[in-house]
């Protein structure tokens, strides 16, 4: 065995593949490894890519595509191949991120999927895409080839768009309609949520490559946007493994999130998105409904309260009744209590905060709910200590 000779790179893919392994406890390890080689492949063709379309384009000079094509170029486009394979297209990802990949030279480019769009279709799109948490962290190029290969779902009420226990195929962003959320529970369905003319959903299976845990139906005539499993793994699966390197350290040192194990705090840097705010900007008001959970990244924010005392009826003015900065949470007693919200939370000077989405909250955070019903409580003291028993927060 002593002349046996290790292959360069074995040792570190192995070693990569084991603490992916640590970090997501997969119930079939086979099945991960395939995942997460497959990711790896699909990166080292990527980079390939961009750099033989980095190295023509320095050539030649490369041909960009518009936006406000016309109608003809697009039927044309969609005559030819209904799913555009577009080799070394103009949106070219250069993501210096990746697995370290080697020099293996491999010609066949993965399939780019581009759906044509109506102008009107992706202003659409781009505004449902605008709150998405996931897209968050994507640099402009990736966003732009996420929007390439989004294409419109139209829905029925009662349509099941995905059920529980089935394969993944697309990730969905809803642009409009109801739709309702089910969880078997000891074969009983029971409706958990649901998404009310915002959200995205079906990410988990794609993520993890496990069955569908939910049932999603549409309650009314909807629209969505469909994201195909294979566009979703080469762009948002890769921009992930960036952000769980840029957060991984940060989120281990949040004091709220001790309790959870290492695979279950990766969880919630897969789906968080962060956000900066300007100076004074508000980040919360005060008495609206609540869909996203915060937790401040660096900067500073003010909690201000709008209270209806006894002794002031029509006072209407806000009081600062605390601060959160580095680390600490806030925008957790809606998701809570299941009420608006109660203050009203503002930045002060630039403020970084990592968000988490309500349907998130409630999927991760479950072991974290103690501590965070201990703080509601500290709230109610406070609050009798500041206003007086008579106070009503919602208003
Ligand atoms: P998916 O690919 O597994 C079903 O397909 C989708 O439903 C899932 O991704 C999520 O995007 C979405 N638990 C699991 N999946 C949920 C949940 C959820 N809510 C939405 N989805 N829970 C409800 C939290 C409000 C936890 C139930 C115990
Ligand atoms: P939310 O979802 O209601 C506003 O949105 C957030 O401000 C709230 O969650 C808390 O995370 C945060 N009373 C109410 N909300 C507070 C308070 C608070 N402090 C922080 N928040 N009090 C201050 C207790 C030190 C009591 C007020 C008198």
């Amino acid at each position: 065995m002593s002349n046996v000779e290790i292959p360069a790179g074995l040792k570190e893919l192995l070693q990569g593949y084991t603490v992916e392994v640590l970090r997501h406890r997969p119930p079939n390890l086979v099945k991960f490894a395939v995942q997460h080689f497959t990711q790896i492949l699909e990166n080292q063709r990527n980079d390939q890519r961009a750099q033989k379309c980095s190295a023509k384009s320095a050539k030649k000079g490369v041909t960009f595509e518009t936006n406000n094509s016309t109608k003809d170029d697009e039927e044309d486009e969609e005559d030819n191949d209904k799913s555009t394979t577009k080799k070394c297209n103009r949106r070219v990802s250069v993501c210096a991120e990746a697995y370290n990949p080697d020099d293996d030279e491999d010609d066949e480019a993965e399939p780019r999927v581009v759906h044509p769009k109506t102008d009107e279709q992706r202003r659409r799109l781009q505004d449902a895409c605008r709150d998405i948490l996931l897209f968050k962290n994507l640099e402009q190029e990736q966003f732009s080839e996420v929007l390439d290969a989004m294409f419109e779902v139209l829905v029925k009420p009662q349509e099941h768009i995905i059920d529980q226990g089935d394969d993944g195929d697309n990730f969905y962003i809803v642009e409009k309609g109801v739709y309702d959320i089910f969880v078997q529970k000891d074969n009983v369905s029971v409706c958990v949520g649901k998404y009310d003319n915002k959200g995205c959903f079906g990410e988990l299976a794609l993520m993890y490559n496990t069955p569908r845990a939910a049932t999603i139906i549409a309650m009314q005539e909807g629209a969505l946007w469909g994201l195909d499993r294979a566009t979703f793994h080469r762009l948002i699966m890769k921009n992930n493994a960036k952000k769980r390197r840029m957060y991984e350290a940060f989120i281990e040192c949040v004091p709220l999130l001790k309790s959870l194990e290492l695979n279950e705090r990766m969880k919630i840097v897969d789906v968080l998105g962060v956000r900066v705010f300007k100076d004074g900007e508000r980040i919360i008001m005060q008495g609206e409904k609540a869909d996203c959970f915060y937790i401040v990244e660096s900067g500073e924010v003010k909690i201000m309260i709008k209270s209806k005392t006894k002794a002031s009826q029509h006072n209407n003015t806000e009081v600062e009744v605390a601060r959160c900065s580095r680390g600490q949470y806030f925008g957790e007693l809606a998701l809570v209590t299941n009420k608006p919200r109660a203050a009203s939370v503002y930045s002060v000077g630039e403020t970084k905060c990592l968000v988490i989405d309500i349907q998130a909250f409630e999927r991760l955070l479950g072991p974290c709910m103690d501590i965070m019903k201990r703080n509601v409580s500290q709230y109610e003291d406070q609050l009798v200590a500041l206003f007086g028993s008579s106070v009503d927060l919602k208003h």
